[in-house]
């Protein structure tokens, strides 16, 4: 039996705390960091394979954009029953890539195979897409290059195709933001998070996770053309949508 490692990364009081990195330290525990610090992380990848088989069509590829340790290509690759379909798991961080690749070539009952790229998603072609995921992903990268990113995705999508947004959100009513931020925090200390390790994480994430508002994802996916743009998860500070071409 596989023994996941613990994340006690800002466990530690520290003077000056570095910007947050996908480094070696963080995929080493990355598997326990995400259960423990995004609400509802482990329910969105067990649906994920309801999806899949829905929306994989024959010849179609589908693409897991940070991919991590590659939890969302596996999911996708155990609903897919459309015959000459390939799944893309691409990260741009050596740490993640390397264990992702690990967890693809391990043995499966399911044959679509999986093809990892070291990569960033910003630069990647997408062609025949009928499924693309970006699981708390597109957070990380600077606002400008967001739409960018979408209208590329948009535009190698099949028609009929999905992509899946989750993301940590935030809202323009003071009160609705500080209460859901307050809930999310007390969820993560409940998870065996100190105070200490919730306030120095939150300090390292700032400027590098930027989160927006459900209405602004909406506005942006639905003026790039994607129609059907719905919220089908939440939980506190945390959602996941589909929209549609
Ligand atoms: C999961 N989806 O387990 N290009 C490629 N990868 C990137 C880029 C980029 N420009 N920017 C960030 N990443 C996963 C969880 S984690 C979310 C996704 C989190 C990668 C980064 O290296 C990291 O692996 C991932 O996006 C974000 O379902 O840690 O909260």
């Amino acid at each position: 039996m596989k023994i996941r490692k613990k994340d006690n990364i800002f466990a530690r009081a520290t003077d000056r705390i570095a910007a947050f990195e996908f480094d070696d330290k963080v995929a080493s525990v990355f598997a326990d960091m995400i259960e423990r610090s995004v609400p509802g992380y482990a329910d969105i990848i067990r649906m994920l394979p309801v999806l899949a088989e829905r929306f994989a069509v024959a010849g179609s590829n589908c693409y897991d954009l940070g991919c991590s340790l590659g939890a969302v290509a596996l999911a996708l690759r155990a609903g897919i029953k459309a015959p000459g379909c390939r799944i893309y798991a691409v990260d741009n961080a050596p740490a993640m890539i390397a264990r992702c690749r690990d967890h693809a070539a391990a043995p499966s009952p399911f044959p679509t195979p999986i093809e990892t790229l070291c990569a960033d998603i910003r630069e990647i072609e997408f062609s025949r897409a009928a499924i693309v995921v970006l699981n708390f992903t597109l957070q990380f990268l600077p606002v400008a290059d967001r739409e960018p990113l979408l209208r590329r995705i948009y535009d190698g999508m099949v028609p009929g195709g999905i992509v899946v947004l989750s993301e940590k959100i935030t809202h323009d009513d003071p009160y609705s933001r500080d209460l859901l931020i307050d809930i999310y925090h007390a969820w993560k200390h409940a998870n065996g998070y100190s105070q200490l390790e919730i306030s120095q994480k939150r300090t390292a994430l700032e400027n590098v996770l930027r989160p927006e508002t459900l209405a602004v994802h909406r506005r942006r996916l639905e003026q790039i053309g994607f129609r059907h743009c719905e919220p089908w998860f939440q939980c506190f500070n945390f959602m996941s949508l589909t929209a549609c071409k």
